[in-house]
């Protein structure tokens, strides 16, 4: 297979370890340990200014419009030790316009897979990307979406609603209105005998997806969010992930742990 791209409208994604379905909802419980305390600094909490579209971006999984490059790219980090799966660079950057929030990923992976062709597939997985968005992010108990997105561009959204300090419901069937995601694969997707080049995904979201959470953004207002990737195949899989969730085992669902996403001009 050579060069492709993958485009699912309307799709959605969900979460790793310690997650239950059981009819209407995903439990997702935290492990204790998941939580336990680390021996490793936590690093401060960081910051993103997104920054506005200054043209259009079309949703090929190519992150090659002239918008991009105006954008401040993030690397992900490596915080588990434990894990044996490669560490493959990833670089991600947000836009906004009055329409969308935009974002990309760049990931650089010598053997790219993905199996899941279905929206609310298990895509983490596979070789995945993932993006948690709390609009609002003063809120007591913390709920926000997330979007877990495969080599593919199959989308898995939800609904992550805290019940307890230590676990929450995920509503898989919660779905994004009007989201586009496309990904392009830079070499032979599930063929593990050559070596491939990398991957590429792009996603939009619609605001009114998030309006019962808050007014639509404008210069100076501030959400919360985190990053992560999940590369591998069993059992060598990584998570890599831009604010350190600062838990023992991979886990990125931590709120308290999201960096800042600045609305700038
Ligand atoms: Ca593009
Ligand atoms: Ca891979
Ligand atoms: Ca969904």
């Amino acid at each position: 297979m050579s060069r492709g791209a993958f485009t699912r409208e309307g799709l959605a994604a969900g979460k790793g370890p310690g997650v239950r379905l059981t009819g209407r909802v995903a439990v997702s419980v935290l492990l204790a340990g998941a939580l336990a305390a680390q021996t490793r600094p936590a690093p401060p909490i960081p910051k993103y200014e997104v920054r506005r579209a200054a043209s259009p971006i079309s949703i090929d999984g190519k992150v090659d419009e002239k918008a991009w490059s105006a954008a401040e790219a993030v690397q992900l980090a490596f915080p588990w030790e434990s894990q044996t799966g490669a560490r493959q660079k990833t670089l991600a950057r947000l836009l906004w316009d009055d329409e969308n929030l935009y974002v990309s990923y760049e990931c650089e992976d010598a053997d790219v897979t993905a199996q899941f062709t279905g929206r609310d597939d298990p895509t983490y997985r596979d070789d995945a990307v993932e993006i948690f968005i709390n609009p609002r992010p003063q809120q007591q108990t913390t709920a926000y979406i997330g979007l877990e997105m495969n080599a593919r561009g199959v989308l898995y959204d939800y609904l992550s609603v805290a019940v307890t300090p230590k676990s929450r419901l995920v509503f898989k069937r919660f779905n994004l209105d009007g989201v586009k995601v496309a990904a392009s694969v830079n070499g032979t997707l599930n063929n593990r005998e050559d070596t491939d080049r990398g991957w590429s995904l792009e996603v939009s979201i619609p605001w009114a997806n998030f309006e019962e959470f808050s007014k639509r953004p404008s210069p100076g207002a501030s959400w919360s969010f985190n990053l992560n990737r999940w590369d591998g195949v069993e059992p060598d899989r990584r998570m890599s992930i831009w604010s350190d969730s600062m838990t023992e085992r991979p886990n990125p669902h931590v709120p308290d742990r999201f960096g800042e996403m600045l609305f700038v001009q």
